[in-house]
């Protein structure tokens, strides 16, 4: 999938980021910019300022695509989808159509990548925000892109401080045993380290099936950015991961209270906008010599994500 060293694309694989004992461990984020109400971090909030790299079937963009429409930040974001199949460039565009770049028409995210003023050393991740204005990227860390969306554009507050705390607390957790933890599964190279991160996802669900027993959302009565956060991982369950990533000890749909609440979610304005099961398929069944050589992308499941969920 390439590496981009010192601003300059490399396409042969780096490896994936598995080390000796079998287990994934994900990259850390290198470009932390942060924008601003105020503009006092060098990145005002303006509308029409910046554009967001992103890609339908990618879980960490999702996260950024929905706090986007939760804000009302269609027309002041704009957004280029990067096909759902990388190739050995990496993450692509077409010439035309919904999988171009309306912004720059790259064919490939190394590209946007490549204009950096500091030159670039990482992988070619989305999602990626670029700033239009100052011809350089703010962030390709989604977790600071969603908080930032937050806090520096009018709208809804979804981590508003007396919560934070809590918040921050469930963001940890989530993203560790369940963001995280069905990738950890996935693209586990031995047995004990498949064994030891499914187990952690399932506990991690059931747990969260029994808090929402009994709370309408993970901080509460308020839906909030941890929600948010959630909601990206149950999308792509039922359909991608429970079967290309062998999380199969139980559905989303074998959990009432989960699986109405990301119902919910779904169904919220704006939301099922931000959704294309067809695309998570098409990615998570892509061509893989470790998961899926022939890159046959299955039928099934039939799933209704209208189904009234019932809850408040
Ligand atoms: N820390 C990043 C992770 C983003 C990430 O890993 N994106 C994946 C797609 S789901 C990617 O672009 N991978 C390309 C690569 O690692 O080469 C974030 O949350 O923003």
């Amino acid at each position: 999938m390439g590496v981009m060293i010192d601003g300059v694309f490399h396409a042969e694989d780096p490896g994936p980021d598995t080390a000796l004992d079998g287990q994934f461990r994900r990259a850390t984020s290198t470009i932390r910019h942060w924008i601003s109400a105020d503009g006092s971090t060098g990145f005002p909030a303006e509308a029409g300022r910046y554009h967001l790299y992103a890609a339908w079937n990618c879980p960490w963009a999702h996260r950024v695509l929905m706090m986007r429409v939760v804000k009302g930040l269609e027309t002041a974001i704009g957004v280029s989808y990067a096909r759902p199949r990388r190739t050995d460039q990496g993450w692509v565009f077409d010439a035309a159509g919904d999988h171009a770049d309306a912004l720059m028409g790259a064919r490939a995210l190394h590209e946007v990548y490549a204009r950096e003023p500091d030159p670039y050393t990482g992988r070619i991740t989305v999602p990626l925000l670029w700033d239009r204005i100052a011809g350089r990227a703010v962030s390709n860390e989604s977790a600071d892109l969603v908080r930032m969306l937050n806090d520096a554009f009018p709208g809804p507050d979804l981590a508003p401080a007396d919560l934070r705390g809590d918040i921050d607390a469930w963001n940890t957790r989530i993203y560790r045993e369940v963001n995280n933890g069905v990738y950890r599964a996935g693209f586990a190279r031995t047995q004990e380290a498949y064994d030891g991160a499914v187990a952690e996802v399932f506990a991690a669900l059931d747990g969260i099936e029994a808090h929402l027993a009994t709370h309408r959302y993970l901080c509460g009565d308020r839906f909030t950015e941890a929600d948010l956060r959630l909601f990206p991982t149950l999308a792509r369950f039922d359909v991608a991961y429970h079967y290309a990533f062998k999380c199969n000890i139980r559905r989303l749909s074998d959990y009432p209270h989960l699986w109405a609440f990301a119902r919910e979610i779904y169904q919220m304005p704006g939301i099922a906008g931000t959704v294309a099961f067809d695309i998570y398929k098409q990615g998570y069944f892509s061509p893989s010599e470790l998961r899926n050589p022939l890159g046959i992308v299955p039928a099934g499941p039939m799933i209704d994500w209208t189904l009234p969920h019932g809850r408040g």
